[in-house]
């Protein structure tokens, strides 16, 4: 229900995940449960500074908050912002589910290295499997292809850092000695950034790396061109033996 919800920064950065536009309208949600109240706390706050300002011959009131006719005046809005709040729970928990807890089948893995200041991104070659001789691996270039289930899987070499792509609505600890394995699927061609979202010592700012969604004819020529011609005849022999 909250991807129908309208997006307020989709205008400045595109949504480029099947899970952003939930994540867009989780913060609209959250933009008007408490932008409601901060403009109607700070009218009601200034109005009260003019209304009530020093006047001559009107002495000052010492006001305590005890009696319940005043203290109403806490207890009511009180109330109204937790039942605001119960609402912006249960949305973040469904977008936090879809993303982070729910684990759909991939069609396609990567693996993402964070360290000390780059990012290496390892693709499974024409086989299709990760952790065999064709991988392609590459410094701060992801390619991956649009409308397909991707799992990453997530690692350090040295400190903490975070895999963060803005066009997706995703950011992911990378903590050295883990792996960790999460998901996306690209919904949109084209050229974004990847960031990394935990100051991880000086060079922090340079760990920017590129995401490149590429249709399945573009992912196709980028494969043929980034594997060796040597491995691919092996390959498509060994697998033509296997038939
Ligand atoms: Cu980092």
């Amino acid at each position: 229900m909250l991807e129908r919800f309208p997006s307020v920064i989709s205008g400045l950065v595109p949504q480029a995940s099947s899970y952003a536009a939930g994540m867009d309208g989780l913060f609209t949600l959250i933009l008007i449960s408490v932008g409601i109240w901060f403009i109607a706390s700070e009218v009601i706050f200034f109005w009260l500074i003019f209304r009530f300002r020093k006047k001559e011959g009107v002495p000052g009131q010492y006001i305590a908050g005890e009696k319940p006719s005043e203290k109403k005046w806490i207890t009511y809005p009180h109330l109204a912002v937790l039942v605001f709040d119960v609402f912006i729970v249960i949305g973040a928990v469904r977008v936090w589910y879809d993303i982070k807890q729910d684990l759909p089948p991939a069609e396609r893995t990567v693996r993402v290295i964070g360290q000390q200041w780059a990012w290496t991104f390892v693709h499974p070659g024409p086989d299709g499997e990760l952790d065999t001789a064709d991988d392609i691996s590459k410094v701060n270039e992801l390619h991956v292809e649009v409308d397909r289930l991707h799992h990453y899987k997530l690692e350090s070499k040295d400190v903490l850092h975070n895999f963060s792509v803005p066009v997706f609505r995703l950011k992911q600890d990378a903590i050295p000695g883990r792996v960790i394995t999460g998901w996306f699927t690209p919904t949109l061609t084209g050229e974004f950034d990847v960031q990394c979202a935990e100051i991880c010592g000086i060079g922090h700012g340079l760990m920017g790396a590129r995401i490149f969604i590429e249709t399945a004819e573009q992912h196709a020529a980028w494969m043929a061109e980034n594997t060796n011609p040597l491995q691919l005849a092996a390959q498509t022999s060994s697998s033509s033996e296997g038939r």
